[in-house]
């Protein structure tokens, strides 16, 4: 990892100043690096050591930062990693276009490798991301959100790069189709647990730990697991404040929601949805070689579960 943030500092350089002030603002808050993380462990784990994958860490760090830009100025967002957002420090034009800097220099980077299929990977799952973002868009503000109509948006817009970075660890090992079938797998897998926790933690998080506020995605008009489930078992009338709440975009009843997601019990099974992703994430390694790295795959989809930030 300290030779993945190595090619991430050597990969910032521009002429322009402010390009290197909010990627570094941005980059140096911190973040937990789990998409590098995981096409290291990836490697490692099909047993390829070469520095190719320093490379391409950076890449899908650099595509998921772009990504994080662009979103905090879409949502309006004010924190991220324990402090302001870039658009709330440099402003919003300047989020957007250090976003597409990252992007296109993500694009770069992978064009240097030379190999169509690691550049087929990562355009195939930008596009997916960005689709995932305007399918999102769209469903903004509609409580009729259906379980599958948000997985699919979720695979898109998180599990996707999780996707692409264990399968071009898979490329890298130079693995046959199989293998990359089951990278790919894991890392849906994680990626949709992972999202599914992250928005479990919007409605019972702890604000401070996680850097970020509590009741965003309401705010959005966004509608979540928690609140989906909470819809399916709710009476007329929570079913009633919930429609309410999300048509309205606004945290003013986040009280009342939390309460009616606690009478429903929908945390805990949001929580379960989760576990049933990470379970099919560690299903998808059984065939692996039984080495340490595997088994850190296995221990981080295991772990996912107990994330409070
Ligand atoms: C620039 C390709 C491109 C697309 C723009 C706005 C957009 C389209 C995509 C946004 C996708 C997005 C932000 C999805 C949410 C993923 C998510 C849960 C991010 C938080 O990830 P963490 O917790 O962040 O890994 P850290 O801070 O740890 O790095």
């Amino acid at each position: 990892m300290r030779e993945v943030d190595k090619v991430v500092a050597a990969r910032l350089d521009s002429s322009v100043a402010l390009v290197g002030n909010v990627a570094r603002y941005i980059i140096l808050a911190g973040g937990k690096r789990l998409r590098p993380a995981l096409l290291l462990l990836m490697s490692g784990a099909l047993g390829y050591a070469g520095a190719q994958r320093f490379n391409l860490a950076a890449v899908v760090e650099f595509i998921h930062t772009a990504t994080l830009l662009h979103d905090d100025v879409v949502d309006a967002s004010t924190l991220r990693r324990g402090r302001a957002t870039a658009n709330e420090h440099f402003g919003n034009p300047a989020s957007v276009l250090v976003g597409d800097f990252l992007y296109s220099r993500a694009f770069q980077m992978m064009v240097e490798t030379g190999d169509m299929r690691v550049m087929q990977i990562l355009a195939d799952a930008t596009n997916v991301i960005a689709e995932g973002e305007v399918q999102q868009l769209v469903n903004t503000h509609d409580a009729a959100l259906s379980e599958r109509g948000y997985l699919e948006v979720i695979r898109s817009k998180t599990a996707k790069l999780f996707e692409a970075s264990a399968r071009l660890a898979a490329v890298l090992a130079g693995s046959g189709t199989e293998v990359e079938g089951q990278c790919a797998a894991y890392g849906q897998a994680l990626g949709t647990a992972f999202q599914v926790i992250d928005d479990a933690l919007d409605y019972d998080g702890d604000a401070h730990e996680m850097g970020k506020n509590l009741g965003d995605d309401l705010r959005e008009g966004k509608m979540t697991l928690p609140l989906i489930i909470a819809m399916q078992r709710g009476t007329e009338a929570q079913k009633a404040l919930l429609r309410r709440a999300i048509e309205a975009g606004s945290t003013e009843d986040l009280g009342a929601v939390v309460e009616v997601v606690r009478r429903t019990d929908a945390m805990s099974a949001t929580r379960a949805a989760a576990a049933t992703q990470a379970r099919l994430a560690m299903d998808a390694l059984a065939a692996f070689p039984a080495n340490s790295y595997t088994q850190a795959l296995l221990q981080l989809a295991a772990s996912l579960l107990e994330r409070r930030a």
